[in-house]
């Protein structure tokens, strides 16, 4: 009989003590901020990824992200090339305001230091913050002295960690910079960039094509590096020099650590996990070349999506799925030749890389800026498929919303509950760019007014957008921009029209 009651008492004592464990861990987990990775592609096409229609090769594990998360049918990049569209996403401001375009590698800084920042808010917020991978935004303030520590750059716009390259793969500086210093520099082999002269007796890809392994079709024939020819002219650095076929183990590399590591902490962390692929010069490692029969744009697709798989392993492995928000989008469209003569075109078959949209990188038509756009949230986001219309201008206000924080950007709005699946509503309207033109979509139309100049980028082979006469196009009814219903629809023409230009300030 005493026994029993012992027992009951004992029973009952380790319930409300497991009770109050679990309240405990309930407790924390709700006060702990979720982390969040932003992982962003460099010209990754809408229908690159088999889940939104890639032909002959596979994509699973940014499919797995899709299928688990939502998909975006409406998700864009804010213009159709890479600065304007990064410059967007990390500030929340419209890139045409500032007639941003591609920047050279030697570019100065162009993010304004005391602006808010998407990773200004989130460090204000309680975060620790950081970038890998591709930059492109300019460092420091006029000349650079490559050899010294180089400031302003991702520290002063809000990263507490950065490792990066400066500008595109394509282009030199060809090393890698972490916290604003180069990383393995020889002092005795000090770095010199040049994007106008080259310097004394440095072969380059037009003068030596004997010394180059990968071709070089239009733009790309100045210093050779590893082989390939680059844009700009580099001198020394050779032991800071990346190697181009480990640049995607390298950075994936960098996240593991950085996520194993701040995982372990109290602060959530913010991660801008900017992949390279598939932009040029396509060099996968050896073990995925041939993997897609596609060529190099098609293996380095590949090459990211196993990087991807390695991402969702470290998260698992490191305890968080569940408390991680995992953003997955590309700053433009696709592009098949960029530059380099790689076989991607030759290989390409019936593969869409712009999906069922018009265009491709720089141009005004939709694929430009019409991209893969996906959310996944273990447990917090439900599976589902949005044609809400969401934009990356769009993360610093929403992100805000999230974690409690009233700072956002001017051009940002507050579209976290389409994120989130709560809502199936997103942006009302949107002002596309693409290479300092912009064309406006509105609900399910998009309006694109006369530009001048060619209709077709002969060295890209993509349609540039310019329409002699102003173009309306139903772009849920008509995904491939083939209809121009401007005269059918006379009254949304003129007031669309006017909201656009009242919005660009005309
Ligand atoms: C262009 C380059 C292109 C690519 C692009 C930037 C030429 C002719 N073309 O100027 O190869 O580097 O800039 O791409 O040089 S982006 O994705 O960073 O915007
Ligand atoms: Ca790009």
């Amino acid at each position: 009989m005493r026994r029993n009651i012992l027992i009951g008492l004992l029973i009952s004592f380790f319930a409300i003590g497991c009770k109050v464990a679990n309240e405990k861990t309930t407790a924390s987990k709700a006060a702990k901020k979720p982390n969040i990775i932003f992982v962003y592609f460099d010209d990754l096409g809408y229908g690159d990824v088999s889940v939104n229609g890639a032909k002959d090769f596979q994509t699973p594990n940014l499919d797995s992200l899709a299928n688990g998360g939502i998909n975006f049918t409406n998700g864009y990049a804010s213009s159709a090339t890479c600065t304007p569209s990064r410059y967007a996403s990390f500030t929340g401001h419209y890139p045409w305001k500032k007639e941003l375009k591609v920047l050279a590698g030697t570019a100065p800084l162009i993010i304004d230091t005391t602006q808010v920042t998407l990773p200004k808010m989130l460090q204000e917020a309680g975060y620790h913050t950081a970038i890998i991978g591709k930059w492109h935004l300019g460092l420091g303030s006029g000349y650079k002295d490559w050899n010294k520590h180089i400031t302003p750059g991702p520290k002063e716009v809000g990263f507490d960690y950065s490792y990066i390259l400066a500008a595109t793969q394509d282009r030199v500086p060809t090393v890698y910079i972490e916290d604003g210093n180069v990383v393995n520099l020889d002092p005795n082999d000090p770095i010199e960039i040049d994007y106008i002269n080259n310097f004394e007796g440095q072969p380059t890809g037009k003068d030596n094509p004997e010394l180059t392994t990968m071709k070089w079709h239009h733009g790309h024939n100045a210093t050779i590096i590893n082989g390939v020819p680059r844009m700009g002219y580099m001198k020394g650095g050779n032991s800071a020099i990346w190697s181009d076929v480990d640049m995607a183990d390298h950075f994936l590399d960098g996240v593991k650590g950085y996520i194993t590591e701040k995982s372990k902490e109290e602060k959530p962390f913010f991660l801008a996990y900017t992949m390279q692929q598939p932009h040029v010069p396509r060099t996968p490692h050896p073990r995925f070349v041939g993997k897609s029969g596609k060529g190099p744009r098609g293996d380095v697709i590949m090459e990211a999506d196993w990087c991807i798989g390695e991402l969702m392993k470290t998260i698992r492995e490191a305890g968080i799925e569940d408390n991680t928000l995992i953003i997955v989008s590309s700053d433009n469209g696709p592009v098949l030749n960029d530059g380099y003569y790689d076989d991607s075109e030759e290989l390409n078959g019936d593969h869409k890389p712009s999906g069922p949209f018009r265009g491709g990188k720089y141009s005004l038509f939709d694929a430009g800026t019409h991209v893969p756009f996906f959310t996944y949230w273990k447990g917090t986001i439900e599976p589902s498929v949005s044609d809400a219309l969401v934009c990356q201008i769009d993360l610093l206000s929403s992100l805000a919303t999230l974690v409690g924080s009233d700072m956002r950007g001017p051009d940002s709005e507050d579209v976290m509950s389409a994120f989130l699946g709560k809502s199936k509503v997103g942006r009302e309207s949107l002002i596309l760019e693409a290479t300092s033109r912009t064309c406006f979509r509105k609900g399910d139309y998009i309006l694109i007014p006369p530009y001048e100049g060619p209709k077709y980028n002969k060295h890209v082979k993509i349609e540039s957008g310019n329409v002699e006469e102003i173009s309306l196009f139903n772009i849920k009814e008509d995904p491939s921009q083939s209809k121009n219903i401007a005269k059918e629809k006379p009254e949304l023409v003129v007031e669309m029209m006017e909201e656009f230009l009242a919005m660009k300030g005309n």
